[in-house]
């Protein structure tokens, strides 16, 4: 059985996706889901179905073959925690949220478990309670943290194949990670700070320090064994600044509606990082720092 945690707007979209070509699955959600949920994906499909749900305090205890995880990153140790009596040490944790360190601490919360990541460019909003919609086909890339047996490949490649298609496997989520964060370090602070779209940083008064920004990722990328260079990791953000310009990031809006922001898991992954390599990173701490003082 597929465990879906959460019922955010990536959680209903895999819920809807799953329902849409008949996968069983259950989300699991502190409240209950009380009416059905209608959905509208890209190709203009859409359905209304009522989901399968289970409350963390539902005694009967179901072990899950896989659990994705597509919920804030400050959220993931505690639901993990809290759904620790459907966890078998053969459940599949997927981890599909932003920033990095819950991969950390899951891999030693869940040792004998095989821990994936996957990094979606998938667009959902959760409109209400009762609708999501697709706002843009992406891609996933998908690798392991740990696996401690070899035979599970096949089903988790195939599962997002058909959910979230198309999936790159690696051998190695690290990368994805780091490449998913490169992008989140500079876009989703500044969005925030600025209260601008993304599209509005292609102003040349950002150029400054967009530049100092990558320069200072790719320092700490590159100790820690990631492969990146200035020049591409520059262009690559300015392609995403360009193909997601009409949007707002997910820092600005946590920030926009008074939400929790992940700054702790993106710019303060990466300055922890930092700061073990003996590196600074000023014009990450400084926006760190105004993230911090505007939430
Ligand atoms: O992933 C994103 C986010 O908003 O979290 C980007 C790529 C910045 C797109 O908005």
């Amino acid at each position: 059985m597929l465990g879906i945690i959460g019922k955010g707007a990536i959680s209903s979209l895999l819920a809807s996706r799953a329902h849409h070509v008949n996968i069983s699955h259950t989300l699991l959600c502190r409240t209950a889901i009380a009416k059905p949920l209608n959905y509208r994906l890209h190709k203009g499909e859409s359905g209304r179905f009522t989901p399968q749900f289970k409350l963390p305090e539902q005694a009967n205890t179901t072990e899950f073959d896989m659990l994705l995880i597509p919920i804030k990153a400050y959220d993931v140790v505690g639901a993990l925690q809290q759904w620790q009596h459907c966890i078998s040490a053969k459940t599949i944790i997927v981890l599909l949220n932003n920033g990095m360190g819950p991969h950390e601490s899951v891999q030693s919360q869940f040792a004998a478990n095989p821990v994936a990541a996957l990094t979606t460019s998938y667009g959902a909003l959760k409109v209400s309670d009762s609708e999501v919609k697709e706002t843009g086909i992406g891609e996933c890339v998908g690798g392991w943290l740990s696996q401690p047996e070899k035979h599970q490949e096949p089903s988790i490649i195939k599962l997002f194949n058909t959910l979230l298609p198309p999936c790159t496997w690696q051998t190695n989520a690290l990368p994805a990670l780091w490449q998913k964060l490169s992008i989140n370090c500079v876009i989703n602070p500044l969005t925030a700070v600025h209260n601008v779209t993304n599209g509005a940083l292609a102003n040349p008064e950002f150029a400054p320090v967009i530049a100092k920004l990558v320069a200072e990722f790719v320092s700490v990328a590159n100790r820690a064994g990631q492969a990146f260079s200035y020049q591409d990791l520059l262009k690559k953000v300015y392609a995403v600044i360009r193909n997601t310009a009409q949007n707002y990031s997910s820092m600005r809006q946590d920030v926009h509606y008074g939400r929790q922001t992940e700054i702790d898991f993106i710019n303060g992954y990466l300055l922890t990082t930092a700061e073990r390599q003996n590196i600074s990173l000023p014009e990450h701490q400084r926006l760190y720092e105004q993230v911090k003082s505007i939430t």
